[in-house]
């Protein structure tokens, strides 16, 4: 899943020495400062670490992590299923009826199955590379270190888990960290300068790559939505991007425990890099859990909630989960990207007619997020909740 939390809207702080240049200028920040309004969408309970439980001598995980509410059985790894397309980016940049082809490929990829890899992205094999190091350090740091990046009581972004909502709730077998990234008057800075040098230049650069591979992917898919193209820039430039770094440590009873819950993500596009070539994601098609095998330096992408939306439908976000073995430890890294701060989600005005009545709702983004936070996740029942009712769909039939 998806977002972002506790983030500052409006003014952007100036530097120090800005800030020292006189009096009047100081007295103007005050006044900037006072105007400037944080945006706050969400807290999720703190929760122990289970990298940390993880490196415990235990046989049996702690009856918080036991997962009987999870239906079917946990494990289908010798369940053998067609895996996910792949879509070649080169061709999709290409002219003619190679692109033609491509584009009709990716089209069928997001509508039957809201997950897709992508070769050829044009993202460096050198910053990825950059990145999966700096990241794996970064789970690395002593438990002390990560403390001070740890999450607060009103604000998800930081090391811990999402969505808890309650002590009772049962927890995932995983870490994570949190944390927005564009755009930059977005950013909580306390939090960014917290972070180890490397990384955070790691992300300043892998964040802007992501964030045009985004672009030209929402690009294609309005080409192929045969939607107005200038709708999807209006509503995604300069969108809001976060990432979520997980680790799933190895889990003496992977069948009982599950990585991540299912769930969709809240988001219009999700770019997944994973760190090894260990497997864990699993889709959910015809019923079944698919596991999804990564291919080297690929993205693994997948529609979210936000483009089912703007599609009115036509694209449909997948449920996905995370399991975990006992063996060996797996990281991912999501980058969640929506549209802009102030936009009002809903479906794309070129796609909707007589025929083709919208199926959602029309909401505010930041309305959207902050309603998504405050749940428990649950598959995809938050995006139910978007939808027109019913009835009214049949009573404007008429
Ligand atoms: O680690 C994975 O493969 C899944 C991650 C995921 O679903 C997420 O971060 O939303």
């Amino acid at each position: 899943m998806s977002s972002f939390n506790g983030v500052r809207r409006g003014a952007i702080a100036p530097s120090s020495k800005e800030m020292r240049k006189s009096r009047s200028f100081s007295l103007q920040v005050m006044d900037l400062q006072l105007e400037e309004e944080v945006v706050n969408f969400g807290k999720s309970l703190i929760v122990p670490s289970v990298q940390e439980l993880a490196k415990q001598p235990i046989i049996n995980i702690p009856p918080r992590y036991l997962r009987s509410d999870l239906e079917p059985p946990i494990l289908h790894h010798h369940t053998c299923l067609s895996s996910v397309p792949i879509i070649d980016f080169h061709k999709l940049a290409a002219t003619g009826d190679s692109m033609d082809c491509e584009l009709e490929r990716l089209h069928s990829a997001c509508k039957d199955w809201g997950f897709f890899q992508v070769i050829n992205h044009g993202v460096s094999t050198s910053l990825l590379e950059k990145l999966k190091l700096e990241v794996e350090n970064f789970f690395e740091l002593s438990y002390d270190e990560k403390k001070k990046l740890w999450q607060e009581p009103d604000n998800h972004e930081g090391f811990g888990q999402l969505f808890v909502v309650s002590e009772e709730q049962k927890l995932d077998w995983s870490d994570m960290f949190y944390i927005t990234t564009l755009p930059f008057n977005l950013r909580n800075t306390d939090l960014f300068q917290k972070l180890p040098p490397n990384l955070r230049e790691t992300l300043d650069s892998y964040s802007v790559e992501a964030r045009k591979l985004a672009m030209a992917m929402l690009g294609y898919m309005a080409k192929a939505l045969q939607m107005d193209g200038e709708e999807m820039r209006e509503l995604f430039s300069d969108g809001v991007q976060s990432m979520r770094m997980n680790y799933y440590p190895p889990c003496p009873q992977p069948d009982k425990a599950i990585g991540f819950t299912p769930h969709s993500d809240a988001d219009a596009l999700t770019i997944l890099l994973q760190l090894s070539e260990t497997e864990g994601l699993q889709i959910q098609k015809g019923g079944k859990w698919v596991p999804v095998k990564p291919l080297p330096n690929a993205f693994v992408v997948n529609i979210g909630d936000i483009m089912e939306i703007v599609s009115n439908g036509i694209y449909r976000s997948i449920e996905h989960r995370a399991t975990v073995n006992s063996k060996e430890e797996r990281l991912s890294i999501a980058t969640f990207y929506s549209s802009k701060l102030d936009s009002v989600l809903g479906p794309a005005p070129s796609l909707i007619g007589l025929n083709s009545p919208a199926i959602f709702r029309r909401v505010p983004l930041e309305k959207y997020f902050k309603e998504f936070f405050a749940r428990k996740l649950n598959g995809k029942a938050y995006l139910d909740f978007m939808k027109v009712d019913e009835q009214i769909l049949q009573v404007n039939k008429i």
